[in-house]
């Protein structure tokens, strides 16, 4: 008894003897306590950095993105523009390196733009729409394929529902009639049913004129801040002004499926500079290539 009491109280005072560590690990503890309640009762708060975040505009959110692709992007951010039609801004969508790689892939290929006639189905030459294209095959190389992931990613429509990408070339004076992007007609529907949704990516900027503009929206750009930069056609409407890397995402259908007339949509005519774009118009079911 006598034995196992000595040796209790040489338990005891070894814990009094605590080492350095011992009392710093106890401070420590201490102060998470502290800081756990302070933190817990509101009366401290983490600073949280929003650098990040866009400041301007109440709609505007900041997305993830991934890390495919050709060059670097710069910050990207999503900025609703209008829910009728329902239309959304990808900013940064492509980099500056992927923009170029598109525009040379196709320029050797440039001609006169059709427009698809509803009564045969077939392309036709067209006033309503002069400027220059081609298309790319749909997955036809890696940098393609990692474009047309990201937009599935960011449309949540499959890959499979794309036309091969369309690159445009409109020079002074070029432009593209206010039309819908959905078909009337029984012929363009067959492959992949109707057009959903159309992405069009601004592959350069422009230095005037060459908005994309949406006659029929319900409001127009008269409250947006680039409104006093845009040109005669594009203060018709709401309007975006081609800006390198960035994407517009709009709806052809309602999500009730139903067309949405205030898709109707045209690209102004362009003032000064030159302007590239590329188009992918997605169908509700898979388009066959
Ligand atoms: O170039 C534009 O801004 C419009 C293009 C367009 O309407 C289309 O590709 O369907």
């Amino acid at each position: 008894m006598a034995r196992a009491v000595a040796r209790s109280s040489r338990v005891f005072s070894a814990g009094r003897r605590s080492s350095p560590y011992t009392l710093i690990l106890t401070a420590l503890l201490a102060l998470s306590m502290v800081l756990l309640m302070l933190l817990s009762l509101g009366i401290l708060s983490l600073p949280i950095n929003s650098d990040n975040a866009p400041k301007s505009h109440p709609h505007r959110s900041v997305y993830e993105s991934t890390k495919e692709g050709i060059g670097e992007r710069g910050k990207q951010w999503t900025e609703i523009l209008s829910w009728e039609p329902r239309s959304f801004i990808y900013h940064n969508f492509l980099s500056k390196e992927e923009c170029e790689y598109l525009i040379k892939l196709a320029e050797p290929h440039m001609a006169k733009s059709t427009v698809v006639d509803s009564a045969t189905g077939k392309s036709k030459d067209s006033r309503v729409r002069t400027s220059s294209g081609m298309f790319l095959s749909r997955g036809r190389d890696k940098t393609i394929q990692a474009i047309e992931k990201r937009i599935a990613d960011f449309t949540f429509i499959p890959v499979e529902h794309g036309e091969g990408l369309q690159v445009l070339h409109y020079e002074v004076g070029q432009k593209y009639e206010p039309h819908y992007d959905y078909f009337l007609d029984e012929f363009n529907t067959k492959n992949g049913g109707q057009r959903i949704a159309t992405l069009l990516m601004y592959l350069s900027d422009v230095e005037e004129g060459g908005e994309t503009v949406f006659p029929s929206a319900k409001f127009n750009s008269s409250s947006l801040p680039w409104y006093n930069e845009l040109s005669e056609c594009g203060k018709k409407g709401l309007s975006v002004k081609p800006k390198m890397g960035d994407a517009l995402l709009f709806w052809s259908m309602k999500p009730d499926a139903t067309l949405d007339p205030s898709s109707l949509h045209g690209g102004c005519p362009v003032i000064k500079g030159n302007k590239w774009s590329s188009t992918k118009w997605m169908h509700i079911n898979e388009y066959k290539v």
